[in-house]
């Protein structure tokens, strides 16, 4: 099976770092590349497929359709360059955004993997290429929503897709919309109200998907992402070789 691999935006990692001291060992940091997938391929201005290398530093965000995906990377790079809206159920393109490390051809990619969920549900065979993509990243981030009462979906999904230790270990739970949790306050974007309802969400998604790196944001307004990224670096500074 092969993917279109769609570069939405590249820069050179500078431009992340300036934004993000939790990032800055990217400056010197090796990254071990994989290459000759079958999968990971994407479309030159002509139309025909050209091979692309795959990142063992890839960062990939995975979570149903209107979570805040796209919001969110959009957020962290600083630039609209992840469209917004809905997209398709079953599409299994992948978006990335391309930082090139100033000492060596090496790049850190962050992905959006979208269509998980719905697409998975309905059709079990991209189970385990999904799988083999996320076994590749150096990090999965799994949008939730902090204002979410029901996770048994997400938690079957979940299940699925990581099956063992090692494939949990990789795993950030990233609770969005936590402007979003009650009480809903009109004065200001995060109250101390719901920040205690907030700590008790992730004492809940720790209990139910077993994962001790599980963090709650609001993409929208800005809030907690820098936190986010700090769980990310903590995650990709475990796969390169410093
Ligand atoms: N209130 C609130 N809305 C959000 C937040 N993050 C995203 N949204 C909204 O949720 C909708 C879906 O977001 P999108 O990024 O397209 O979701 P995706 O399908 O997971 O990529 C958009 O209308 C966003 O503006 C958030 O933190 N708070
Ligand atoms: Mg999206």
């Amino acid at each position: 099976m092969s993917v279109t691999v769609t570069r939405v935006h590249e820069a050179n990692i500078s431009q992340l770092l300036s934004r993000y001291d939790s990032l800055k060992f990217l400056e010197t940091a090796k990254v071990p590349k994989l290459q000759k997938y079958e999968w990971t391929w994407q479309e030159d201005k002509n139309g025909r497929k050209v091979s692309w290398e795959y990142y063992q530093t890839s960062v990939i965000f995975i979570g149903k359709s209107g979570y805040g995906k796209s919001t969110t990377l959009n957020k962290i790079i600083g630039k609209d360059v992840f469209e917004t809206d809905d997209v398709e159920a079953c599409t299994k393109d992948l978006y990335c955004a391309v930082y090139h490390l100033n000492h060596s051809n090496d790049c850190f990619a962050l992905c959006d993997l979208p269509g998980v969920g719905e697409s998975m549900q309905a059709d079990e065979k991209y189970m385990e290429w999904y799988r083999k993509m996320l076994s590749y990243s150096s990090c999965v981030v799994y949008v939730l929503r902090a204002d979410q009462r029901d996770f048994s979906i997400d938690e079957k999904i979940f299940k699925k897709l990581f099956q063992n230790k090692y494939a949990r270990s990789k795993v950030i739970l990233a609770l969005n919309c936590a402007d979003k949790i009650e009480p809903v306050s009109r004065c200001e974007i995060i109250s101390e109200k719901q920040k205690v309802n907030l700590k008790r969400k992730v004492a809940e998604v720790r209990r139910i998907f077993g994962i001790d790196n599980v963090v709650y944001y609001s993409a929208y307004y800005d809030v907690g992402l820098k936190r986010l990224v700090q769980e990310i670096a903590e995650k990709v500074n475990g796969k390169v070789e410093n």
